[in-house]
């Protein structure tokens, strides 16, 4: 019998994920907030499936997180997968502790609550770990061995979460290990992320001709899709033993270039003018912006540029992406412009 617990099941990653481990014959487990609106639109689908519960908890809640773990002991094998998260970057420089509380401390209490029970040997844990803790990057491409330099209480809170799942697997050989993952996305992306935000941002533009605002578009990230990344979570806890690893694609693209082909798939010729906050960018037939810069999404310290090394996570896990840049951007675009 074997039984997977899902925190951040509403959210992009944990509703991919809890689709793919329905396949393999888990009985899932979603951590979910209370919240008085009880609709989930990822999981909707889910609610019907014998094999899927949802459970009723906060990570910022010990007593609650406690007897959730414990509530697993008839089980031969229970998967922790720990994605709950205040996930926003930009939101964490203005809720700092709270991300904290969430990100760093909601790690630690469900670590400590597997060690406290009496079957902790039957636990497999994995940690979201984020390329976010590398930040200020010291590798141009960032590997297991890059050095950490986070940029924000986000990137730090995630830290905390690293290191805590290493030392408890060190100290109580508990199966911990954490997924540093590059940047993945789709069409159940959050919208207030770039992508997704451009991609709803160009139908309202069509609908309604009103410009996308935006903050940095020198920002460039290693962009994968979600559905091929859940995978490889589920991977690193198959392995005899518990490892971290880095899991993108290798390449890197600036967020001109994800509008850029964005509007190329719908035939719009664009291009780029001005500099700083006056660039814009303008369709070539009509002269009309579609993108602005509006300094209100700068963010007070940034992470210019991420690539990875996926090449541990191919030679272990024989793992590479299925989904391109190019495909990504196509399925995010056709799925926003109606
Ligand atoms: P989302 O923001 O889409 O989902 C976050 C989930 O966490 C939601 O289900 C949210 O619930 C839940 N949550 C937030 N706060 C709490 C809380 N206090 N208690 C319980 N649950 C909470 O994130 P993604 O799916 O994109 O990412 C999944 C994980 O992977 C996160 O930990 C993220 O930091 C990390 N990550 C993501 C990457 C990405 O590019 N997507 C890359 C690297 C790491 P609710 O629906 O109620 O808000
Ligand atoms: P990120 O993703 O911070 O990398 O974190 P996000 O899409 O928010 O930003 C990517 C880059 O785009 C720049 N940017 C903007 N970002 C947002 N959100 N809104 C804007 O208007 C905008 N304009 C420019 C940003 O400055 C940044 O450089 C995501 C999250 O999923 C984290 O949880 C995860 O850990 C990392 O990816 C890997």
């Amino acid at each position: 019998m074997k039984a997977a617990l899902i925190t951040g099941v509403t959210g992009q990653d944990g509703s991919y994920l809890a689709e793919f481990l329905l396949t393999k014959d888990y009985t899932v487990y979603g951590l979910a907030r209370y919240c008085s609106e009880k609709k989930h639109e990822r999981i909707e689908h889910l609610k019907t499936n014998p094999e899927f519960h949802l459970v009723e908890g906060d990570l910022t809640d010990t007593a609650r997180i406690n007897s959730i773990i414990n509530s697993f002991e008839q089980y031969d094998l229970i998967e922790v997968y720990n994605l709950g998260a205040q996930s926003h970057v930009k939101v964490s420089f203005s809720q700092p502790e709270y991300t904290a509380n969430v990100d760093a401390l909601g790690t630690l209490r469900i670590l400590e609550a597997i060690r406290q029970t009496n079957f902790s040997s039957k636990f497999k844990f994995y940690q979201a770990g984020t390329s976010e803790m590398f930040g200020k990057i010291q590798d141009p491409i960032q590997s297991e061995t890059t050095p950490f330099y986070p940029r924000s209480p986000y990137g730090v809170s995630k830290l905390f979460g690293y290191w805590m799942t290493k030392n408890y697997r060190e100290s109580y050989d508990i199966f911990a290990c954490t997924g540093i993952l590059f940047n993945h996305e789709s069409e159940r992306r959050g919208e207030e992320f770039v992508t997704r935000k451009i991609t709803l941002g160009i139908n309202e533009w069509l609908k309604t001709g009103t410009p996308i605002e935006l903050g940095n578009l020198d920002a460039r990230r290693d962009w994968g899709h979600a559905q091929d990344y859940v995978e490889a979570m589920w991977l690193m806890l198959q392995q005899s033993e518990p490892q971290d690893f880095v899991i993108g694609t290798g390449e890197t693209h600036t967020i001109r270039s994800f509008i850029d082909i964005s509007l190329g798939i719908l035939g719009y010729l664009v291009y780029w003018e001005g500099n700083g906050e006056d660039e814009v960018c303008k369709e070539v037939k009509s002269g009309k912006i579609i993108v602005k810069v509006n300094p209100e999404f700068y963010r007070p310290s940034e992470v210019d540029i991420l690539i990875a090394d996926p090449t541990k996570a191919r030679e272990v896990l024989g793992w590479t992406p299925k989904i391109s840049f190019d495909e990504l951007v196509k399925r995010m675009i056709l799925n926003d412009v109606k």
